[in-house]
């Protein structure tokens, strides 16, 4: 057999071949990019590595971050489950939504307290259309994993655009991340429990269980474009991990007791996510997905800093407090986009964004011309244009009571954050840029600047018609021992 030069071998047939190449290639270049959204639940700003964390190693989040854009300064626009889960799906803002606190808290009465927060709506209202009704529209498979939570059994995900709904139900949080996923308590048995995950094994962990679903539906979409709604219940409570990952941290805390944050199970919870964001990745890259996806992760509000079996769950350090306040402790998020040809790998971004930003965003990725009440596509900040304009006010409202918090509305507008308490109607200034633990309030020094953001904040809770709390004729101040 003769010796072929390299140039010998450019034939007629491999300019054929080229071509046909070439004509295969283009719909798969010119389709449109899939979506996985990756939510996790209650996970606070500074827990990951890439966000200061000091306990938990999440190098595959990380890896994600620097391979796509760090947000610095992205928010929830609720400091508490649901409301954030509307308007992430919505783009609305849950003032406007009037979807102001988590599902069970809308079914139950006031207590003793001193205002009666208004009747919040508990079922996304079955009009709104959400951006996996867009996206199936457009023609992509559309699945949820995990957490909904936004509405009893006829406001499930098959209402709302979404062809597979695998896990999600009315329930905020599963009774345990352990096979078979339910428990029982003084409630009764079968207590909040994650349907359609039925034939597990013994130990089988429910971030690694949500995960292999995640993978099959990745598998099923085929050759259709597919948006991945995957919602982790982790790290909300109950607080509990696979031992080997907590017996790991344990040691960590030992061989280092200065660390902020010192709860092992917790951080081992994390890991599991970041295994999780890990798998996923890899899958992508494996079915040759990867360069044809937007990849989003975030979480719905801060990090709970309440207390399960007898320790603090995290620490938001050094921001100020945790869920269900609006101190920045609980609604400043993570928040990674990855996008390859759009992102620029590794950029941080400090503009301020919102939750509701997500919709217009994942609309304006797929070439859809949807935009939402409440939202601003990011692609300008992804792809680093010119003249990107961080929006001038971001607006808070939580008319509610919870551990950490009254009822409270609150703007960011630049570097200056302003909270207004119902009660007494007290308001707090800060500057975030010189002071971004809150500890200073320049409310009283600075009465201009106090003024000027309560109009603002005030003309935005009339325009979205946002609801109030009442005065409580009933209260019963209680006697102090
Ligand atoms: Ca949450």
């Amino acid at each position: 057999m003769p010796w072929l030069s390299p140039r010998v071998l450019i034939t007629p047939c491999m300019v054929v071949a080229f071509l046909f190449s070439v004509v295969i290639a283009s719909p798969a270049a010119s389709r449109p990019p899939n979506v996985v959204l990756i939510l996790a639940d209650d996970l606070g700003w500074s827990d990951l590595g890439c966000y200061g964390g000091d306990l938990v190693e999440t190098p595959n989040i990380d890896r994600l971050a620097s391979e796509g854009v760090r947000f610095t300064d992205c928010y929830s626009a609720s400091p508490v489950c649901s409301p954030t889960r509307a308007s992430i799906l919505t783009g609305k803002h849950p003032a406007r939504l009037h979807m102001t606190t988590w599902f069970e808290a809308t079914l139950q009465s006031a207590g003793n307290q001193k205002l009666v927060p208004p009747v919040a709506i508990g079922n996304l209202p079955l009009e709104e259309k959400t951006i996996a009704a867009v996206l199936h529209d457009a023609g992509y498979v559309t699945a949820l994993v995990g957490k909904w939570h936004l509405g009893d059994a006829s406001h499930y995900p098959e209402g709302f655009g979404f062809d597979a709904n695998i896990g999600g139900t009315h329930w905020g949080a599963p009774e345990t991340y352990f096979f078979p996923y339910r428990g029982s308590n003084t409630w009764g048995d079968g207590f909040r429990y994650v349907p359609h995950l039925e034939f597990g094994n013994t130990n089988e962990y429910l971030s690694d269980r949500l995960t292999d679903e995640a993978m099959r539906v990745i598998d099923d979409a085929k050759a259709k474009p597919f948006f991945l709604y995957l919602a982790h219940h982790a790290p909300h409570t109950p607080v509990e991990a696979k031992p080997e990952y907590v017996e790991r941290y344990a040691e960590k805390l030992k061989a280092n007791p200065s660390l902020h944050h010192r709860n092992a199970k917790y951080a081992a919870m994390i890991q599991s996510l970041d295994d999780s964001v890990g798998r996923v990745l890899a899958k992508l890259k494996a079915c040759g997905a990867e360069e044809n996806t937007l990849v989003i992760f975030t979480s719905d509000n801060g990090g709970y800093i309440g207390r399960w079996d007898k320790q603090q769950v995290t620490d938001n350090y050094p921001l100020r407090s945790g869920k269900g306040s609006l101190y920045e402790g609980g609604i400043r998020v993570p928040l990674i986009v990855r996008c390859p040809g759009v992102t620029h790998a590794g950029k941080v971004c400090s503009a301020p964004v919102i939750s509701t930003d997500l919709y217009s965003t994942i609309a304006a990725a797929a070439n859809l011309k949807n935009t939402s009440a409440d939202g601003t596509s990011l692609l300008p900040f992804l792809k680093n244009e010119k003249g990107s304009q961080a929006r001038e006010e971001l607006f808070f409202n939580f008319p509610h009571y919870y551990q950490t918090t009254g009822p409270v509305s609150a703007v960011r507008a630049g570097d200056w954050k302003l909270l207004e308490y119902y009660e007494d109607k007290h308001a707090e200034l800060y500057n975030l840029n010189l002071d971004p633990s809150e500890k200073k309030d320049l409310s009283t020094t600075m009465p201009e600047k106090t003024e000027e953001l309560k109009l603002l904040l005030h003309d935005w809770l009339k325009n979205v018609g946002a609801q109030s709390p009442a005065s409580n004729p009933d209260y019963k101040r209680k006697k102090m021992n």
